[in-house]
């Protein structure tokens, strides 16, 4: 396999060193081929929110399993699934579901310009919506400009309808709509970033993605594929209280197996085939094993009041880690949304890819490593963002923050 991995995100390119093997997940912690165990804040890039091998989560796959893994027709699962997202968050009258959450953004932009009749797209540097053609763009000589590939493979023909423009840069947009705001076809933002590390975004920030799109007639998609049912059972744009047109999932909403989703005003998603004549399909969407895991995961996020544990642990540890910070010198800020956080090495608040771009990733390195000498898993990136599960106890915490205080005194 390319280097080993199927993802590049876990082959430790920001850290260094090999990868770590597992063979296990259990509660909070996962545990490695040699045996050894740890803490885990990666969660599996997010779908674990309730922990590794919730009894509920394992029983209903256990159940679907015994009735047969995929069928390629319609069951009452995905219809039950579909019905917990509508319900959940009130923007979404339609959704369909996919297999990841790069097939809902790539499906989403489809959309967007198959309903808008447009061609560009505009994303923010700093935010990554999955390996699709569309937004693997860098940004252009100058803000305005449309974008260049940053992948081998990337058309120059692809990257010309995609504009990059700076997060938290209400300006930026302003200038864009102006200039381009014929050709928008829609505008695709991380509502709380987490691939930049986690950015948290200014209310004038959100007011401009809401009222430029609607004035000019372009679909602002949510990109609530990291967020969704992790800052809030409605995610991120209930938590901000705004209403886009388009929501991306994916994530939790397959309780750790493939599900994607997107959805929004039925007007919007009526255009999707068999209803309309946007094309998008997909053998395994909607797979049974998917769908009773994602389920069962949204049921008990729903029934179990999670969310005020979930706040009361990761406000513990985003304190504890601030304040080991601190104590041992060493020039940091934290920015947390719920469950989600990233202590930056760097001095200076986080707000956009080039504040971002400033950290000290060789001390994070170093951070990282010392942490996984003493048993707890963190992202293997400065530019990602930590999970806390439902199964991390209070004493998870303490036993994290003494293991961080420890490594940051080694890092001054
Ligand atoms: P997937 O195709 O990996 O399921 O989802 C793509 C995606 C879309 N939108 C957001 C906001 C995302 O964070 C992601 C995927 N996130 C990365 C980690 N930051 C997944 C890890 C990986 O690529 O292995």
């Amino acid at each position: 396999m390319p280097g080993g991995v199927n993802s590049p995100a876990r082959a430790f390119g920001g850290v260094g060193g090999e990868p770590i093997f597992f063979v296990r997940g259990e509660g909070a912690h996962l545990f490695d081929i040699d045996g050894n165990r740890y803490l885990d804040y990666i969660g599996s890039w997010g779908p674990m929110i309730l922990g590794h091998n919730h009894p509920r989560v394992l029983a209903a796959v256990q159940a679907a399993l015994a009735r047969g893994t995929s069928f390629g027709a319609p069951t009452e699962a995905e219809s039950e699934l579909a019905e917990l997202i509508i319900e959940a968050v009130p923007s979404i009258e339609r959704v369909r579901l996919v297999n990841s959450g790069t097939e809902a953004t790539m499906s989403a932009v489809r959309l967007a310009r198959g309903f808008t009749g447009r061609d560009v797209i505009v994303k923010f540097a700093g935010n990554y919506h999955g390996h699709v053609d569309a937004l693997l763009v860098a940004a252009g000589s100058s803000a305005a400009t449309l974008g260049v590939p940053n992948s081998p493979g990337v058309t120059r023909g692809t990257a010309q309808d995609t504009m990059v423009l700076a997060y938290n840069d209400p300006a930026s947009l302003e200038r864009a709509f102006a200039e381009h705001g014929q050709q928008i076809a829609g505008v695709i933002f991380e509502p709380v970033v987490g691939n930049m590390g986690c950015v948290v975004p200014t209310p004038q920030f959100l007011t401009a993605l809401t009222g430029l799109t609607a004035k000019h007639g372009a679909l602002l998609i949510c990109d609530e594929v990291m967020t969704g049912f992790r800052v809030a059972y409605g995610g991120a744009q209930s938590l901000f209280g705004f209403s886009p047109d388009l929501t991306t999932l994916g994530k939790i909403v397959g309780g750790g197996l493939p599900v994607g989703a997107y959805g929004g005003r039925a007007e919007i998603m009526d255009h999707i085939l068999p209803a309309g004549k946007v094309f998008q399909a997909g053998t395994l969407s909607g797979n049974p094993l998917a769908t009773a895991a994602g389920i069962a995961t949204l049921q008990v996020l729903r029934e179990t009041g999670v969310y005020e544990q979930l706040e009361a642990r990761s406000a513990q540890l985003a304190t504890g880690l601030a304040a080991a910070a601190k104590d041992a010198g060493v020039p940091h800020t934290l920015a947390r949304v719920g469950s989600m956080m990233t202590l930056f090495f760097n001095a200076e608040p986080v707000t956009d890819w080039t504040s971002a771009s400033h950290s000290d990733v060789s001390r994070f390195a170093r951070y990282f490593w010392e942490l996984i000498a003493r048993g707890v898993y963190m992202p293997c990136s400065q530019f990602e963002a930590l999970f806390v599960s439902a199964a991390h106890s209070s004493d998870d915490i303490e036993a994290t923050i003494a293991a961080a205080r420890e490594a940051l005194v080694r890092l001054a």
